[in-house]
This record gives structure tokens, sequence and C-alpha cells, in this order.
């Protein structure tokens, strides 16, 4: 209850970050895009990552607020890189299971979209293959609106979950984050190597694009682009970095 308490704090004393870890397009070798990852900087106890606060968060509903206020972040920030720096910088954002139980998710993303003025098209969402698993039927219609409102949906951590291909069909997926569980394995385990150019021939082949996580190493990134993967994210080019620092990156993008 004492990090309950810390938490509610956090949220109307403004003790939250954004990190933003570039994800570089394999073809131009240039930014094209970031994934933002919450941070939670609590007086005197330095930087938290989020795995410490989030599942907290899930349970005690808190999520729903803190979700609302990553977006608008997002929004406003990546209006800015955009209108300043990278005219098609595509930023993609975390969404728990629990903030699609909200019904007013879509709304809010609509009325975000609005008040910043950043494109739909310039805004992603990164969703866990656990929450295909819930009621179809409630979700695929909020899924349908997100997409209708030109915003796009990428499966993160594919391959690690216990969801049916079936599902890439039935929802409207627009790409596929390769876990880097795959990835840290290339290229000495043949089964990783495997499994990633299956991964990566079906995903072209139902017309969803790609993005390798945790590339490490040249040899990862020279795998990734013969493999015909679009986009890679990971140490070797980044860690996610604060604000400044990363708009440093995008000042050097040319
Ligand atoms: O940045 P780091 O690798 O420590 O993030 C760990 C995990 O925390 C990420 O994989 C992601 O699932 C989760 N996470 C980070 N930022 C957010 C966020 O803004 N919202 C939600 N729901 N999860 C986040
Ligand atoms: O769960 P999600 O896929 O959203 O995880 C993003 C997390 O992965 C972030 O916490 C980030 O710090 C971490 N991460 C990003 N790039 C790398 C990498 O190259 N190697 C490792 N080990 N972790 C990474
Ligand atoms: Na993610
Ligand atoms: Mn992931």
């Amino acid at each position: 209850y004492t990090l309950e308490t810390n938490l509610r704090r956090a949220l109307t004393e403004q003790e939250f970050l954004v990190y933003y870890q570039p994800k570089i397009s394999l073809q131009t070798s240039r930014i094209v895009g970031a994934e933002a990852l919450i941070r939670w900087q609590m007086p005197g106890q330095g930087l938290i990552p989020p795995n410490e606060f989030i599942p907290i968060s899930e349970e005690i509903g808190l999520i729903l607020p803190i979700g609302r206020w990553v977006l608008e972040q997002v929004c406003y920030q990546t209006k800015y890189w955009r209108d300043n720096l990278v005219p098609d910088l595509v930023v993609s954002v975390n969404i728990s299971p629990r903030q699609f139980q909200d019904v007013t998710l879509c709304d809010f993303i609509a009325a975000t979209l609005q008040e910043s003025g950043l494109p739909p098209s310039a805004l992603q969402l990164e969703i866990t293959e656990g929450l295909l698993m819930g009621e179809i039927d409630r979700l695929l219609p909020m899924f349908n609106a997100i997409k209708a409102l030109g915003v796009s949906i990428s499966l993160d951590d594919f391959g690690t979950g216990f969801s049916s291909l079936s599902y890439l069909q039935r929802f409207p997926i627009d790409n596929l984050k390769i876990d880097r569980s795959f990835i840290s394995k290339i290229p000495e385990n043949q089964d990783s190597v495997v499994l990633t150019h299956a991964i990566i021939a079906m995903a072209n082949a139902l017309g969803m694009s790609i993005t390798a996580e945790g590339v490490e190493n040249a040899e990862q990134m020279f795998f990734l682009t013969d493999s015909g993967c679009q986009e890679m994210q990971g140490y070797y080019f980044s860690k996610p970095l604060p604000v400044e620092q990363f708009e440093k990156l995008l000042k050097n993008n040319r």
C-alpha cells in the first residue's frame, strides 16, 4: 500500500517521464520511429523501471490515468518532432490489456490526436498476444474503431505468447514485433534463425510489416536486412533515451 500511495502521488506530482527508443529503417538506416517507454523518477529513489510499477498499476486500475498521461505526452511530443525534425516519425505506445476494458479508450485517443494536431498515422499502439485471447466480440469493435481513426496496431513480443495464428487473420494487425528472445540467439541458434525467417515470411505474406526488437550487434542487423525485415530496435543502435537525448539523434537523422 506504500507503493500504491507513492504511485498516486507520482501521477499528481508529475514524477513520470517518457523515454524514447529509436526504431531504424533497415533500408535507409534512418530513424523512422520510436517506442515510448515510461519511467518513474521517484524523489530520492532514482529511475524506477516500468516492470516495478506497471503490474501493480494494472491491479489497482491506476494504469488508466497513467496510460492516458503517456498517450498525451507522446502525441504532443511527436507532433513537435514531426513539425521540426522528422516529418514522417511514427511513435508507438504500449497499451495494457486493462486499458482495453475502458470503453472510452478509442474516444480518448481520437480527442488527444485532435487536440495535439498529431496525424493518426503517426501513432501506433503496441499490444501483447495475451490481449487477443480475450473476448473477440468485445475487442474486435475496439480494434476496428482504432483502425478507423488511422492509428496502427503492432503485436509486441511476437512468438512468446500462446495465441493461435488465426488471431492474425481475425484482428487488424499492421506490424509484428519479433521478440528479442529470438533475435538474441541469432545467428548461432539454428532454431531461432529458422523461426525468425518463418515469422518474417508469414508477416510479409499477410501484408504486415516486421520490427525486430533487441538487436544488439551488426551481425543480427545484416541477418535481418537479408531476411526482408523492415525495421529494427535495440541497444546496437540505442537504448531508450530521455527526450533531450532522443532529440539529439533526430537532429542528426539525415
Ligand atoms: O523500458 P523497459 O524495457 O524497462 O520496459 C519494460 C516493459 O514495461 C515494456 O516491455 C512494456 O511492456 C512496459 N511498459 C513500458 N512503458 C509502458 C507504458 O507506457 N505503458 C504500459 N502499459 N506498459 C509500459
Ligand atoms: O516488453 P517490451 O517489448 O515493450 O520491452 C521493451 C524493453 O526492452 C525495454 O525495457 C527496453 O529497455 C528493452 N530493450 C530494448 N532494446 C534492448 C536490447 O537490445 N537488448 C535488451 N536486452 N533489452 C532491450
Ligand atoms: Na513494447
Ligand atoms: Mn516487446
